[in-house]
């Protein structure tokens, strides 16, 4: 390790490496250097379906294969490389569309009790967003209560799990041409568990061996993703825990702290954290941290996507992302680790074993042998919350002074961007919209809008790709939206804040920015928030002038430093849903170069979206900036980036902020 080159763009980072070497502990960055991927598993080369395999299928090395020698590339049951390469991708999709999903009937059925009201710690916090969603949902609102609203909303969106008829409700909400496509791709998602189950089915061995037919399916189980489970967790914890609105925070392992019991949240959902955040004001458990010594109090921090989520709706620091959950306890001062659902790595209670911090798991979904398990009530998770906050005071004492190092990073940021906020900031307060968005991408000032999402990712520099990436995107006068671990990592080199616009934005996006006062990189939460951008796009869409269909937008997607399964699922929505999505690090179809054609080239032709892999972070930007150039020549503004001065309309409307 000490030869190596600094494992991550990120100095805290770097810092916790160091420390971590010096205290005997191992962390993912030894382990990925100590164990290199198996390249036929990562082409999507390997099938173990049946037992009659594992196959193995690697394409020559160093040259093209022969018609012949692909013929004869199968499985012991006749499988081609097309359709095994296929059916490992479907599975990807549907276990990631099993994550968001599953995360969201959580949050459906914990809705459901605060609606009844019985035993439950939540409420309906956005009572104007619950009637939205109600009339999307084609629920009757006149003269009812909003519990009672609530109660239908919350029963009727449990049925998107498993209704026998019909398709989801939420895909409605897209632009009519986009609805068109998915019927006549026969693509529609019926049940949310319905088009999982089907992936299984179709990819047990001998069933679906068309991988044409199989990626159908999978387009399918993504839209159930994007467009069900994820927009349902997304629209029902925003009514129940309150929409976010632009709020200051900060990021990076520095906003630990010395003087505080240190609780740090990790994983996704959000029921717990919003609970953590009452807990850790309790007057009596302040005071109990102040009597152990911690004159600070009680400090919350996060992790991934539940960082994510409190963040978003209360401002609490994000303490780094998914490849910094074992540093954070590296740093020696962290009383309580709380983990919940996805993203979590193992080897935590390992690395905690040589600090005093304890770990704690939380849902009933997900146990960890050597962490503490304090089962939550779902509905009702402040017992849970205050328990674990107890605990982690009770831990204080055991903090090794001698073991403690808190890297002295943290940056500010601005989050809170959903896509209501956006309409707000740029519209006004009474008439929220996307017009003034569409009438500077189309008069030039700003190109296009990209979403860049994702995890990080141990086999490659950690960072270092989103960083590159969405600075060149900026200065091109691309405007950024991010979600997930991706946020942190621009987060972290300034990007989120308003001033970033003069210091990296090109000068028609920073224009923009600086009238309306937001950054060049917009944070619109944790990954079942890029429902959000789903929503966002549909916007602008619907505002005019930017042609009818999401398919036609001046925008790409891209997750740069990729790594989960709920990944692949995400850009398979994307792309079905018409958008230009590219992913680095790796591709999991390349030991087919059919299957990867057809998924980087014709399937355009089905969805008008496409994927792309390229693991350079300038030639990433340069695809997908290229892209937004197509979309705006087909859209006749290639003329337009000569620049136009604003018109008094225009003006009006951005004042009026
Ligand atoms: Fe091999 Fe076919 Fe079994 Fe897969 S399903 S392991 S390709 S025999
Ligand atoms: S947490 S899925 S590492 S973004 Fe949503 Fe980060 Fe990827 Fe987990």
């Amino acid at each position: 390790m000490a030869e190596m080159e600094e494992r991550s763009v990120d100095g805290a980072t770097n810092e916790m490496i160091e420390k971590a070497t010096q205290d005997g502990v191992l962390t993912v960055f030894d382990r990925a250097e100590n164990m290199r991927p198996c390249p036929i598993g990562a082409e999507g080369s390997c099938c173990k379906l049946c037992s009659m395999g594992p196959c193995r299928l690697p394409a020559p090395r160093r040259r093209e294969e022969t018609p012949e020698e692909k013929d004869n590339r199968r499985g012991v049951c006749g499988a081609t490389i097309e359709t095994i390469a296929a059916r490992n991708f479907v599975r990807m999709v549907a276990a990631g569309t099993s994550a968001h999903s599953d995360h969201a009937r959580t949050v459906v059925e914990a809705f459901i009790q605060a609606a009844k009201g019985e035993g439950s710690d939540f409420g309906i916090l956005d009572e104007q967003k619950l009637l939205q969603v109600a009339l999307d949902f084609g629920i009757e609102i006149a003269g009812r209560t909003s519990r009672e609203i609530a109660l239908e909303l919350g029963e009727e969106a449990l049925k998107e799990f498993g209704k026998p008829d019909g398709t989801l409700k939420f895909l409605e909400r897209a632009p009519l041409r986009r609805q068109q496509v998915w019927e006549e791709q026969n693509s529609k998602p019926r049940a949310i568990d319905r088009e999982v189950v089907e992936c299984l089915h179709r990819t047990v061995m001998g069933v679906d061996l068309d991988y044409k037919h199989l990626f159908q399916q999978a387009s399918r189980t993504a839209l159930a993703d994007g467009w069900g489970g994820s927009m349902l967790a997304t629209e029902l914890q925003d009514i129940m825990l309150g929409t976010p609105v632009p709020t200051t925070g900060k990021v990076n392992l520095g906003v630990l702290r010395h003087d505080a019991v240190n609780i740090v949240v990790h994983g996704h959902e959000p029921l717990l954290p919003e609970m953590l955040v009452v807990a850790s004001q309790d007057k009596e458990l302040r005071a109990a941290a102040a009597a152990n010594g911690a004159t600070g109090g009680i400090n919350l921090s996060g992790i991934c996507c539940s960082a994510n989520e409190v963040l978003m709706r209360h401002g609490v620091p994000l303490a780094g992302n998914m490849l910094q959950q074992e540093l954070a306890v590296v740093s020696g001062a962290v009383e309580a680790m709380v983990v919940d659902v996805q993203c979590i790595m193992q080897s935590l209670p390992k690395v905690a074993d040589c600090y005093h911090t304890e770990v704690m798991t939380v849902s009933h979904k997900a146990k960890l042998p050597g962490a503490i398990h304090i089962e939550m009530d779902d509905a009702a998770p402040l017992a849970a919350a205050k328990e674990i906050v107890r605990r982690a005071i009770d831990n204080y004492p055991n903090r090794a002074q001698s073991k403690v190092n808190i890297p002295d990073h943290s940056v500010d940021l601005v989050a809170g961007f959903s896509h209501e906020t956006i309409g707000y900031l740029l519209g006004g307060l009474f008439r929220a919209s996307y017009k003034p968005l569409n009438e500077n991408i189309i008069n030039g000032r700003i190109r296009g809008v990209a979403g860049v999402v994702g995890c990080t990712n141990a086999r490659v520099k950690h960072e270092d790709i989103h960083t590159q990436l969405v600075r060149e995107l900026v200065k091109n006068d691309v405007l950024v939206i991010q979600t997930g671990c991706a946020a942190m990592a621009c987060a972290k080199i300034g990007l989120m804040t308003p001033e970033a616009a003069h210091l990296h934005a090109g000068p028609g996006l920073a224009e923009v920015c600086e009238t309306v006062g937001i950054p060049p990189v917009l944070h619109m939460g944790s990954c079942v928030d890029n429902s959000r951008i789903l929503m966002a796009a549909t916007a602008m869409v619907k505002e005019g002038g930017l042609g009818d269909d999401l398919s036609d937008l001046p925008v790409a997607g891209a997750a740069p430093e990729w790594m989960a399964e709920k990944a692949i699922a995400i850009g398979q929505y994307f792309v079905a849903s018409g958008v230009y999505t590219v992913f680095g690090v790796t591709w999991p179809t390349v030991g087919s170069p059919e299957v990867t054609d057809w998924l980087m080239d014709e399937i355009s032709e089905s969805y008008g979206g496409k994927w792309a892999f390229e693991p350079d972070p300038i030639k990433m930007a340069k695809l997908m900036i290229d892209h937004i150039d197509e979309k705006r020549k087909a859209l006749g503004l290639d003329e337009a980036r000569e620049r136009v001065l604003f018109d008094m309309e225009m003006r009006r409307d951005l004042d009026a902020v």
